[in-house]
Order: structure tokens, then sequence, then C-alpha cells
């Protein structure tokens, strides 16, 4: 069992700050919290910026804000720092973390995929890295350092010793999720630092939707996802995928519902929410008695089972996000290694479509894998797929160590710069936006593609459209006619739900101090 209150007050004194970066909700953080406080460790949260998914931009930190983090971790004073981190905030946790040290002098360890794929280059910046999931390894380490104790032989903790690196092995996957205490939200110890200020609440608070993991783990192992990766490193550590009790995840949302004044929404985070028809009928009778909210989750199109989608649907499924990834099969198969075929797409948006549910679908684009004939496949899949749906197009990212990611420098398409750590992709476009710089082609395609989710742009019309050799060469009036189409669909969107009293705007959105709109495509 990871949660102990029993031994509580003999850790008091020792502290821990951990830090998140630009993400309210870090429910991986969270759990840490969460078990720390569990065993009497002294525990403070803080948010370092937020992502801005209403204008769908991340700005860069100001000076400023790196001061006063600097500033609220040594006013909080701990004995040990941790910090999140995902490829794409390299460069910002190492600028925060050489501070932390050098003004502070606090050791800082670094957690969450990009410690976990990347050990060697976090410890180029960090004391400590801790590799996989954290929560008995942080517990470990605090019990390890509160007692002044050596911390170079904890699993999945690796730590430097003269200069070599001690690299720890992976201890077991936990096998019984149930067994963690929920999130931690609300409480003591919680700041916010956002548009050069301090704001010393939870952030998580002031969300419309709560984010839940029913699961640990992805059944599926994509080349460009880190979920390839994590399941190379866990082989043999426990299996991959792990479910919680439907009865331990609906105390989690009627716990959390308590303490959140403003919830509307439940977000199920799953990398691929549960195709357990049994876990799902029972997840369905209870949620449908006791919570009843509206929910998202994510689905992948071979788990589209209709009977599945339909006591989704029942329960309050408002929204299902399925991955196409690449329009084309070949690439799918050969280049992805996501072998999902064109036809069980389209039949999974038949599904949808009988069942009245309006997917997204997510698409990443700037595929140099991808063949003009490709590109082509790819727009005659988008329209044979049922509308209506929407669509989310992700630019390719290559993340440290994937499969694909070694395939891409290998083959000389890429260099060391084009590597998420390096490049933060995300900074430029959250999601894919019209207005980025891209080669001709490339916004081309793009424009078609999200011409075709659109329901007012007639089918023939975009076939029509990407026959014209003109616009291959001058796209300029195929951008500009999507992006019309587009404003006009977030147009209508915002008006069905300011109809329908939904919050348009998060007061997330709110925050940020907005200096380019993005114009994510829908
Ligand atoms: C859900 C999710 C999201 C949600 C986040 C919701 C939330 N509440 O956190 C949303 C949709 C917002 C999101 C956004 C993004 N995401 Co995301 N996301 C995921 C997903 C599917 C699950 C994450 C999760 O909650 N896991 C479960 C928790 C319990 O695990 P965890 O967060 O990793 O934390 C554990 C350990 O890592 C560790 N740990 C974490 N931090 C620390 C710190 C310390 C000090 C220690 C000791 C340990 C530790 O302990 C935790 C508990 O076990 C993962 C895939 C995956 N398997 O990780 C991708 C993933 C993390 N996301 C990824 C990316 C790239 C992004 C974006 C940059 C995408 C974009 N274009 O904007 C943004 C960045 C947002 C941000 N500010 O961080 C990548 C990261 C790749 C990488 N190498 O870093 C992943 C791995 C998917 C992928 N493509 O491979 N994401
Ligand atoms: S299905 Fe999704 S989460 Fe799973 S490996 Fe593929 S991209 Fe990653």
């Amino acid at each position: 069992m990871i949660a102990d209150p029993a031994s509580g007050p003999a850790r008091r004194g020792y502290r821990i700050c951990l830090v998140s970066l630009y993400s309210s909700s870090c429910i991986g953080l969270r759990y840490l919290v969460s078990v720390l406080k569990s065993r009497g460790f002294d525990v403070s949260l803080v948010v370092f910026k937020e992502k801005n998914i209403a204008l769908d931009l991340m700005e860069l930190p100001t000076e400023r804000e790196v001061d006063l983090l600097v500033d609220v971790i040594g006013e909080l004073d701990p004995d040990l720092v941790g910090i999140g981190v995902r490829s794409s905030f390299f460069k910002i946790a190492s600028r925060a973390t050489l501070r932390i040290r050098e003004e502070l002098h606090k050791p800082v360890v670094w957690g969450g995929s990009h410690g976990t794929v990347a050990p060697e280059q976090s410890l180029g910046v960090a004391d400590l890295v801790c590799l996989g999931e954290g929560e008995e390894a942080i517990l470990d380490l605090a019990e390890h350092l509160s007692r002044g104790e050596d911390p170079s032989g904890i699993p999945n903790v690796w730590t430097k010793r003269n200069g070599q690196i001690v690299a720890n092995p992976l201890r077991p996957l936990i096998g019984d999720l149930d067994s963690l205490p929920f999130p931690d939200y609300g409480g003591e110890g919680k700041f916010f630092i956002e548009g050069d200020r301090v704001v010393r609440r939870d952030p998580g608070l002031d969300a419309f939707n709560l984010d839940v993991l029913t699961s640990r783990g992805c059944p599926y192992r994509c080349s460009y996802c880190c979920n390839s990766t994590f399941r190379t490193l866990y082989a043999g550590k426990g299996k991959p995928v792990r479910l919680r009790s439907v009865g331990n995840v609906l105390e989690e949302i009627r716990t959390q519902k308590k303490i959140f004044p403003r919830l509307k929404r439940i977000d199920f985070i799953d990398e691929v929410f549960s195709w357990e028809k049994e876990w799902v009928r029972e997840f369905v009778d209870g949620y449908t008695r006791d919570i009843r909210l509206p929910f998202h989750c994510m689905q992948h199109p071979l788990t589209t089972d209709p009977e599945i989608m339909r006591m989704l649907r029942d329960a309050g499924l408002e929204r299902v996000e399925i991955g196409i990834q690449s329009g084309s099969e070949r690439v799918r198969r050969e280049i992805f290694e996501r072998p999902v075929s064109d036809q069980s797409l389209v039949e999974a948006s038949r599904v949808m479509r009988g069942l009245g549910i309006v997917p997204f679908y997510d698409l990443i684009v700037d595929n140099p894998f991808e063949t003009p004939e490709d590109k082509r496949q790819g727009l005659d899949l988008l329209l044979r797929m049922s509308r209506p749906f929407y669509m989310h197009m992700f630019s390719l990212m290559y993340f440290p160590g994937t499969v694909l990611t070694r395939r891409a420098l290998g083959e000389k398409i890429i260099t060391a710069d084009d590597v998420e750590d390096r490049a933060a992709k995300s900074f430029g476009q959250m999601y894919v936006s019209l207005r980025y710089p891209r080669p001709r082609l490339e916004r081309y395609w793009i424009s078609l593609y999200s011409l075709t989710s659109k329901r007012f742009v007639p089918k023939p019309l975009i076939r029509l459209l990407s026959r014209a050799g003109f616009f291959r060469r001058h796209p300029k009036p195929l951008v500009a006619f999507a992006g019309l189409c587009n404003s006009v669909k977030l147009g209508l969107i915002a008006a069905k739900w300011l109809w329908e009293g939904k919050p348009v705007f998060s007061s997330l959105g709110k925050r940020g101090r907005s200096q380019k709109r993005g114009s994510r495509i829908v």
C-alpha cells in the first residue's frame, strides 16, 4: 500500500516543492503530492504558467516570471525541488533548474516523460532524475534524503557520483492502481505563476473540467509516441495496461466534485478509454446513477465497438477523440507502426454517425515520410469519413528516443535540432495553425484537409479544388478560404455553446496575455 497515513507526523519538517510546467491539471504531479502528504511530508505545488487552450498558444516565460518562480521556491525553502518535465519544456526546465541550484542551492529532481526517455540528458541539468512512475520512487527518495542517507541506490532514480551516472533499474509497474490516493487539489501550499504575478491558490480548481485517469498505459506502440519507448523500458515489469476499479474511479469523481466549484465536465485522459465491455457496463451504471456530468474521452479506431460507444453516449459522452494520424494506410502501417486500415476508420466514422456522436479526429501533418500520393490518399480518406466531425491537426514532433525519431535521424531527414527537446515545436503552434509558415505544398494539403470537416463545404467542391493545379502552385487563396471556413465553424460552435449555456472561454483561456491569436483547425 502506497498511502500510509499512520506514518504522517514522523516526516514533518522535510519539505518538498513540486513544479508543474504549463499545466494546472498536472495529474501526475498531483498523485505525487498525495502520496507524499499521506506519508507526512510537507509538500507544495507551484504551477508555472498554463497553456492557453482557448487562444491556442503557449507563451515563453518572461524574465520576471522566472524570477517569481525562484522567489516562491526561496520563500518555501524546501529541502528538495521536483520538476515534471515533458520534452517540449526541456529548455524552460533547464533554465529554471540552473537558477534554483545556483541561487537557492537546492537539489532538483526531474521526472515525467522527458526524464524517462532522456535520463542522461536530464542528468546534465538536474541532480537526480526519476524514470517512469514516480509514486514509490519519490517516497523512497524523500525518505532517504530526510534521513540524510545516500540516494544513489533507489529503483527508478538515477543520479551522479563523481561525475559518473548511477543508473538504477526500474521497479515493477504499479499493479493495483486502486491503492493510490486520489490526485491532490486545493488546500494550502498551492501557487500559480502567470502574467508576471503569483496567485497563492490552486489554479486547478478554477477549471470547468476535472481530468481523471481510469487506467495507465496503452496497448499500442505507435512509432512516434513515447508509449512505445515506455513499453520497451518496462518490458517484463508488469502488465503495460492497468485498469482501476469502477468503484474507485467513481469515488474519486464524487470526492473531487465537492471541491471543484465550477465543475461542468469530466475529461477521461487515458490514452485509450476502456474497451472492456464488462468494465464499461459497470461504469455506465454507476456514472449515470451518481455523477451525471457530460464527459470526454479518447479512443483508438480499433476500439470503437458500437455497443461500447452506445453505452458511453447514453451515459453522457459529449466528445470522443480518435486518432487517424495519417490519411495514408501505407504511412500508418509502415512509418507509424499503427496498423489501422482505411476501412476500419471509415467504419468507425459510420458507427459515430449512427449513434449521433460527433467525433474529433486527430491528424498529424508536416510528415516528411508522406509522399504526394500519400497526401492525396489522405484527402480521399477524409472525404470518405462520415460527417459531421471535428478535426485536430498536429505538426509531427520528434520526441527523444522514439522509433520514428531514430529513423528520421538515421535517414538524415532531421537533425538533432529538430528533436523536441531543442525544437519545442508546440510553442509555435499547439494545434496546427493555418498561419504558421510552412512549405507551399504542405499549406495546400492542410487547407484541403481542413475543409473536409466543414459540413457547409460540399465534398464535390473540395474535390474540384484539389484538382485545380493552380492552388498547388499558389495556395494563398485556398489557405484564405480554409481560414474563413474555419472561422465560420468556430463561430457556429461558439454560438451553439452560448445557446446551450456552456462556458465559451474557460477561465484558463482568459488568463494568458494574448499577443497573437492562433487559428486552430476544427
Ligand atoms: C493526458 C495527456 C495530456 C493532457 C494533460 C492532462 C493532464 N492533466 O496532465 C493534455 C491533452 C493537456 C496534454 C498536453 C500535452 N501533451 Co500530453 N499526454 C497525455 C498522456 C496521454 C497521459 C499523461 C498522464 O496523465 N499520464 C499519467 C500520469 C500519472 O503520468 P505522468 O504525468 O507521466 O506522471 C508520472 C511520472 O511521469 C512521474 N512524474 C511526473 N512528473 C514528475 C516529477 C517528479 C519530480 C518525479 C519524481 C516524478 C514525476 O510520476 C507521475 C506519477 O506516476 C501522455 C502519454 C503518457 N503515457 O504519458 C501524453 C504525453 C505526456 N504528452 C505529450 C505531449 C508532447 C504533450 C504536449 C506538448 C502536446 C502539445 N502539442 O501541446 C502538451 C503539453 C502540455 C503540458 N503543459 O505539459 C507527450 C510528451 C512527450 C515527451 N517526450 O515529453 C506524451 C508522452 C505523449 C506522446 N506524444 O508521446 N497531454
Ligand atoms: S495509440 Fe495513442 S497513446 Fe497509444 S501508442 Fe499510439 S499514439 Fe501513443
